[in-house]
C-alpha cells in the first residue's frame, strides 16, 4: 500500500517567523497583511507569530537564516518586493535574495517560504499583493503551514 504524506492546512501550534523588507513597503506591508490573514485563518495563534523587519531584499536571507536556525520556528516566510528600475541593479538583488533564501532553507532544514514579488512595474506588484485577486503573502502563509506539517510528519 502506498504511504501518502500530505501536509494539512491546520496551523494550530505552529510557530512562524515573517521577515519583511522595508524597501517597497507599500507592497511588502500588503504581503505581510496577507500572510497574517492566511496564518490566523488557519489557526496559527498571534503569540506564535514573530514579525522581523529588515532594510531590503538583500538582507532577507541573513535574517531568515538566523530565525530558521534558532530552532524556535516551524517555518519562516520572506516577504519582499523587487521592482525593475532604470538599471539592472534589481536583477542582482533579486538573484542574490532568491539564492540566499534557498540556501538558508536547505542549510537549516527549516522551510523559508518565498513570499516575494519580482515585478516589472509597481502596478504589477500591486496586483500580486492583493490589489487584483491573490495576495502572494496569503498563499505563502498557506504554503508555510502545509510544508511545516509535511516536515513534522517526516520527522
Ligand atoms: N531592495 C528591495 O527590497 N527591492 C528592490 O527593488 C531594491 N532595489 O531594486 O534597489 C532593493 N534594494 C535595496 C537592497 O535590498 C539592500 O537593502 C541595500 O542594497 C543595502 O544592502
Amino acid at each position: 500500500m502506498v504511504k501518502k504524506i500530505e501536509g494539512s492546512l491546520d496551523g494550530k501550534g505552529l510557530k512562524i517567523a515573517i521577515v519583511q523588507s522595508r524597501f517597497n513597503d507599500l507592497i511588502t506591508g500588503k504581503l505581510v497583511e496577507g500572510a497574517l490573514d492566511g496564518l490566523t485563518r488557519h489557526g496559527v495563534a498571534d503569540k506564535d507569530i514573530h514579525l522581523i523587519l529588515v532594510p531590503g531584499s538583500f538582507e532577507v536571507p541573513i535574517a531568515s537564516k538566523r530565525f530558521a536556525a534558532s530552532g524556535k520556528f516551524d517555518a519562516v516566510i520572506a516577504c519582499s518586493a523587487v521592482i525593475r528600475g532604470a538599471t539592472s541593479h534589481n536583477e542582482y538583488i533579486a538573484h542574490e535574495m532568491t539564492k540566499g533564501i534557498a540556501q538558508a532553507a536547505l542549510e537549516t532544514g527549516v522551510p523559508i517560504i518565498y513570499g516575494v514579488i519580482t515585478a516589472d512595474t509597481l502596478e504589477q506588484a500591486i496586483e500580486r499583493s492583493g490589489g487584483k485577486g491573490t495576495n502572494k503573502g496569503f498563499t505563502a502563509a498557506e504554503t508555510a503551514i502545509e510544508i511545516a506539517n509535511v516536515i513534522k510528519q517526516v520527522g
